[in-house]
């Protein structure tokens, strides 16, 4: 897949924790990552960003996005991928159900943009890597654009052809390429990667990592020098590249990238993986917090990232690849733009009423100078509302209120509570363990009996807020929680 970047085959803990202390203090970041408003940037900049469910975590509250697994070679090997795996259920970068022909491509996504009027950016991840496997890759990219001229096209590499294809990525208006690096010191690569294929020869050791790092430098300042945004996907390896990964995050930075997504290791010894068949441990999730805060005034840091199989299509925290087999998809399928058109028209106007009642949310949090922090779990099923019913939820956006900001940070996957109108006790348990550490639950509805549950566990939820406003609902918990009001409303 590609490189393995996210879209890689990873993930780790289902949640990111801390320690269960229901009140801390001034400990969040004051900026809060990938950029939300056209504020953080220039308007050019911006204009690329702002429908892309990855590069702009506010439009992934709007925006899908699909992968096309059109390109299953490879040329390097990661110690933590094994791409003879597969199976429908998993939901690691690398596995696909099924792989693609450029036209059989072109069909699926016409398709899928013809059903899904969130569809922003058709992504190509593998299951291979998308600039080692050229061909499909540039077939399908063009022959996408002719018939969904405004779909964005994006594309994740490890790095090593990618300097053979900057140009006719500019030339096909590529905006947005993601590279997967690991090190910059190839002592580090040699633990990482076994062998790589470069100019009809396998290369080993430290001298493959060398080979690979000089490509991965030389391709993100090609594109950088383009206007190409770059987002480097790292994947945090306990022991192996963990502290290493703070001086990869200088680097790219000085070198123009936009984003750095730091991803949890996926490993276990079912996937076949050298690293989960070796034991190789993942990292706990505040482990993987700690150091994403630490970088955090390096390269704008990505904190929505789902680690999306090559085939996955919809909302960043959905998947709805199974509706979408080519099985189910007539051979001859024409563009009807009417939905995604129309969906845009609502978004625009939702979108600017709900950036206007996050900066009142942020300014009723800095105005009430309480100097205290809360994590904040909400069930969201997208438009940047609390909407979505406790039961029902399968994953929670987890956000960060702090005395300066309302960060979202993370997410913690869930399985869903109730099935047919009821609930089942052992899921409860599951769910309850994967908010761990979390002070406050925000849903659409909660039943007494889950909600007493999760107080037992020191977390309190409501459904007070149903369809509001994700931050203006973490504003009113907040003051709710601390019992304070906003200074401004006291004066
Ligand atoms: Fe796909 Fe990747 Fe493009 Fe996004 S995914 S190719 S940049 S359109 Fe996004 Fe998925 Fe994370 Fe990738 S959430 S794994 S970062
Ligand atoms: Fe991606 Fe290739 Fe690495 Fe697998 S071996 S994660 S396909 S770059």
């Amino acid at each position: 897949m590609s490189p393995p970047n996210s879209h890689d085959r990873l993930t780790g803990p289902k949640s990111f924790d801390r320690p269960a202390t229901a009140i801390r203090c001034g400990s969040a970041p004051s900026s809060c990552g990938s950029p939300a408003n056209s504020g953080d940037m220039n308007s050019a900049i911006w204009e690329k960003v702002k429908d892309h469910p990855c590069y702009s975590e506010d439009a992934h509250h709007y925006f899908a996005r699909m992968h096309v697994a059109v390109a299953p070679a490879c040329n390097i090997q990661c110690n933590y991928c094994n791409r003879k795996y597969d199976c429908a259920n998993e939901s690691r970068p690398g596995v696909v159900s099924e792989k693609l022909t450029p036209d059989q491509a072109v069909r699926k996504v016409i398709a899928v943009a013809n059903e899904v009027p969130q569809l922003s950016v058709l992504g190509i991840a593998g299951p291979g890597d998308a600039c080692y496997d050229w061909s499909k890759t540039k077939a399908t990219f063009e022959q996408v654009a002719k018939t969904i001229p405004d779909i964005k096209l994006c594309l994740s590499t490890n790095g090593l052809a990618l300097p053979d294809h900057v140009a006719e990525l500019a030339d096909m208006n590529v905006d947005h390429v993601t590279i997967t690096i690991n090190m910059i010191d190839p002592k580090v690569g040699a633990l990482i990667y076994p062998w790589i294929f470069y100019e009809h020869r396998r290369y080993t050791g430290i001298e493959a990592a060398r080979i690979l790092h000089e490509r991965q430098m030389l391709g993100l300042e090609m594109l950088t020098a383009r206007g190409i945004l770059t987002k480097i996907n790292s994947v945090m390896i306990p022991g192996v590249n963990d502290e290493h990964l703070v001086e990869v995050n200088r680097w790219v930075k000085e070198r123009g990238a936009f984003l750095h997504n730091i991803m949890p290791l996926i490993s276990s010894p079912q996937h076949g993986t050298y690293y989960g068949l070796a034991g190789q441990r993942v990292p706990k999730a505040m482990e993987l917090k700690a150091l994403q805060d630490r970088v955090q005034g390096g390269a704008r840091m990505m904190r929505h990232c789902r680690q999306c199989r090559a085939d996955a299509i919809g909302l960043l925290g959905q998947d709805r690849g199974q509706e979408f087999t080519l099985d189910q998809i007539p051979e001859e399928v024409t563009y009807d733009a009417s939905k995604r058109d129309a969906y845009r028209e609502v978004v625009a106007r939702e979108r600017g009423d709900h950036v206007a009642a996050k900066g009142q949310a942020i300014e009723m949090v800095k105005a009430m100078g309480c100097g205290k922090s809360l994590l904040v779990a909400v069930a969201t099923k997208g438009g940047g509302r609390v909407n979505e019913h406790f039961g029902h939820a399968r994953e929670f956006q987890i956000y960060e209120v702090s005395p300066s900001a309302i960060c979202l940070v993370g997410h913690r996957k869930v399985e869903q509570y109730c099935l047919g109108g009821w609930g089942e006790a052992a899921t409860l348990e599951g769910v309850i363990a994967a908010l761990e550490g979390i002070d406050v639950v925000l849903c659409a509805k909660i039943g007494d009996s889950p909600k007493e549950q999760l107080k037992g566990a020191g977390i309190r939820a409501t459904d007070d807020h149903g369809c509001e406003h994700i931050e203006t609902a973490i504003s009113a918990v907040y003051a709710a929680e601390f019992g304070v009001k906003p200074l401004a409303a006291t004066a």
